[in-house]
């Protein structure tokens, strides 16, 4: 995998850049749509790639393992042949999702073991076990496993868990060194750093994960419960470490606001489950600020959910999505993540812009102030 960049802006250290796979290219700075199971909830891969301008999605090693399991995913050639996206892909570990399963869950020094929320069964993922696992799924950028502290976890026990992940690390690299991609493409992996809220453990983090010499580095455990100003903070001490010439990988961020700061902050991949998740729920993401779809003040506004908007779906009018969403008719859903899928790829597109004028910084202050408006 290869990282250029093509664009900095003096004043913020935000860039833009290319990123070149065995699945073609990527423009940072770039979002990526969440597809937990392998699909993006209620969007096709023609949607996604020609409406939406989605360049890369994301998949969870744990939600994939569990099902349709690796056997069929090998069977089919790989999650690209699965699910007729043939675009890069990213793998998160399922350090994130393990951690999130609360009292069905052990961590060991040999790894995370943990019981299925689908059946009950009893599994452990290591190091070894979750590249092989990405492996099999055969994602273009798989993640190492790491264990993601809460937000308000003590320095103790952030130091103890940040030398696991650390170790756990080493373990990742040497089965990733000792296995082949399967299906004839280049897979790479990224370590993740974490150090909760304490920036000399973030900065010692980032340090250590460089030594690796990886095609990009992750920051993961943000986004969990800190403030705003904490996670911003952390990116800037860990950024300020991580390699100019490598992709930085902010994980599981966040809202607009929070994705422009982070750009701002030198961050060239995001991804969150915001867009689809609230969209099912009726919160629209638009240029001119937040909608709440349900609210009684759309049933007759019969003027389309988006005016500017980027997607075909943004005709549609706001009191027919409302209508559909009110009724829980799956068709609502599907219209509202696709909107916002739409406007969070324009958002990024917008921003590579605006960096390769060299007027980031201004647009960015505007349209932060706008995207905080409630409509
Ligand atoms: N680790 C992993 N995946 C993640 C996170 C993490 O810390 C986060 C935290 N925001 C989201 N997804 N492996």
């Amino acid at each position: 995998m290869e990282f250029k960049l093509t664009a900095t802006e003096s004043g913020s250290r935000a860039r833009a850049g290319i990123i070149s796979t065995g699945h073609g290219q990527i423009e940072t700075p770039i979002f990526m749509p969440v597809g937990t199971t392998g699909s993006v909830k209620g969007i096709h891969a023609r949607d996604l790639k020609e409406d939406i301008g989605a360049q890369i999605i994301l998949g969870n090693t744990y939600h994939l393992y569990l099902r349709p399991g690796v056997s069929v995913l090998e069977a089919a050639g790989g999650l690209h042949k699965f699910n007729s996206w043939d675009g890069p892909i990213l793998t998160d570990s399922g350090g994130y999702q393990v951690f999130s399963l609360g009292d069905i869950r052990k961590i060991t020094e040999d790894g995370a073991r943990f019981q299925s929320h689908i059946d009950g069964s009893y599994h452990l993922f290591s190091p070894e076990k979750v590249v092989d696992i990405q492996r099999s799924i055969g994602a273009d950028i798989i993640m190492a496993f790491d264990e993601c502290t809460p937000g308000d976890a003590d320095f103790d026990y952030a130091r103890k868990s940040l030398e696991l992940t650390q170790r756990w690390l080493d373990r990742c690299f040497a089965q990733f060194d000792k296995t082949e991609p399967k299906y004839g493409y280049p897979q790479t992996l990224f370590p993740i750093v974490q150090g909760n809220t304490y920036p000399e453990l973030r900065k010692q983090a980032a340090i250590h994960v460089k030594t690796f010499d990886a095609d990009g580095y992750a920051i993961g455990g943000l986004s969990v419960g800190e403030p705003e100003e904490v996670m911003y903070e952390m990116t800037e001490v860990v950024n300020a470490e991580l390699p100019e010439n490598k992709p930085r990988y902010l994980m599981g961020v966040g809202n607009p606001v929070n994705i422009l700061e982070s750009i701002d902050r030198g961050v060239d991949m995001l991804d969150c489950v915001m867009p689809t998740r609230n969209g099912r729920n009726g919160m629209l993401f638009t240029s001119e600020g937040i909608i709440n779809i349900r609210n009684k003040k759309w049933a007759n506004d019969h003027s389309p959910i988006d005016e500017n908007g980027a997607s075909f779906v943004d005709r549609y009018s706001k009191a027919y999505l409302r209508h559909l969403i009110i009724s829980n008719e799956m068709l609502g859903a599907q219209i509202a993540s696709q909107h916002n899928l739409a406007f969070y790829l324009w958002l990024v597109r917008t921003a590579r812009q605006k960096i390769t004028e060299g007027n980031f910084k201004s647009w960015k202050s505007n349209m932060v102030e706008q995207l905080k408006i409630r409509l």
